[in-house]
């Protein structure tokens, strides 16, 4: 997608002389990934934006927020999960092995890990976010002095080279935290297929996946009496604002959460108060009455579900964790 300025200068309603400048500045400058993401999710017939979107710095301290909510069970369940199974973790995998994290922001469930393996040849997280690796390892180094820890910055969901000095050396991932459930099956197949190319042969996959429960649990976890996950919805929009200049009126939409039982999915929305016209980069968005932008999917899998899953991705299924309530599993694979 292309801005012409003249063109986006012509259509800026002359509201305030701000948001003119704003639009010419930011108009001058690249377009960012988030600007073409915005522009071609408002511009489909249903509207949506990529989740990975919601976690700038508020987003993502809205995010920890979540995780502490009552009605929210994956990170205390997956931790507890964690936590029960400390004994058997060192057993995953020999002493000189290599952790790899998918992503690197889960850093009480990562210590948990490195607390039992203190034989390991090497912790290596991979993130996309320099600035997200630079704190995990500032973070792991002040708890681990001892522990050699070699950063790759990269997308895991493409083919990605892991540093020279860990070839060879058995592998164990962990990638917590249900993040999988964001992908649509297909997705997910295919990153759990390049997980096992970047991790080789000798590897083991520690995986965390939310199950399928009572709707209105489901629910209660996206919705929450708070409203902390309806703030972290309705951050996209103050970030379109922020750092795009747009002009939504944040106030004029809501948060929905709904569940979808033949995909087993939560889906997100943000859910247009009353008819409006949005400008973003000079590209306006007419809005009906009640229209949404889908903003997530967040999969809930059963057991038999996601071992499948993994199979198809060339992994095969050695253990599976769970709680007591069967809230949430942690499943434990090989390289088939
Ligand atoms: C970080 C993707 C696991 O889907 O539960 C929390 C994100 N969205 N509340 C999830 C999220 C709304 C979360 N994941």
């Amino acid at each position: 997608m292309k801005l012409d300025v003249d063109g986006n200068l012509a259509e800026i309603e002359p509201s305030t002389a701000e948001s003119a400048t704003d639009a010419l500045r930011h108009a001058r400058e690249p377009l960012s990934e988030f600007a073409h993401a915005l522009i071609a999710g408002l511009s489909a017939r249903n509207k949506s934006v990529p989740c990975r979107f919601f976690y700038d710095a508020a987003g993502s301290a809205l995010f920890e927020r979540i995780t502490e909510l009552p009605e929210y069970y994956p990170t205390r369940t997956e931790m507890r999960i964690l936590q029960s199974r400390a004994g058997e973790i060192p057993s995953l995998a020999p002493s000189d092995a290599v952790l790899i994290e998918f992503g690197s922001g889960s850093s009480t469930k990562t210590e948990l890990l490195l607390e039992v393996m203190r034989d390991l040849y090497a912790y290596v997280p991979v993130d996309i976010s320099e600035a997200a690796l630079v704190d995990a390892e500032a973070r792991i180094k002040t708890r681990f002095a001892d522990l050699r820890v070699l950063p790759v910055a990269g997308d895991f969901s493409r083919p990605l080279r892991l540093p020279d000095e860990v070839a060879g050396k058995p592998k164990l991932g962990f990638f917590p935290g249900s993040t999988i459930g964001n992908l649509t099956d297909t997705e997910a197949a295919e990153l759990l297929a390049n997980m096992r190319r970047i991790l080789g042969a000798d590897s083991t996959l520690i995986i965390g996946a939310d199950l399928k429960k009572d709707v209105r649990r489901l629910i209660a976890a996206y919705d929450d009496a708070a409203g902390v996950t309806a703030k972290f919805n309705l951050n996209l929009l103050h970030r379109a604002n922020r750092e795009l200049g747009a002009d939504f009126n944040v106030d004029a939409f809501r948060h929905l959460a709904t569940y979808d039982v033949r995909h087993g999915r939560i889906d997100m929305h943000l859910v247009s108060r009353d008819e409006q016209t949005v400008q973003v980069l000079g590209h306006r968005f007419r809005f009906a009455a009640g229209e949404r932008i889908h903003t997530e999917h967040s999969h809930k899998y059963d057991i038999d579900g996601f071992q499948a899953l993994a199979e198809r991705a060339g992994w095969r299924p050695q253990a599976v964790w769970t709680d007591p309530e069967r809230l949430f599993s942690v499943h434990v694979l090989r390289a088939g």
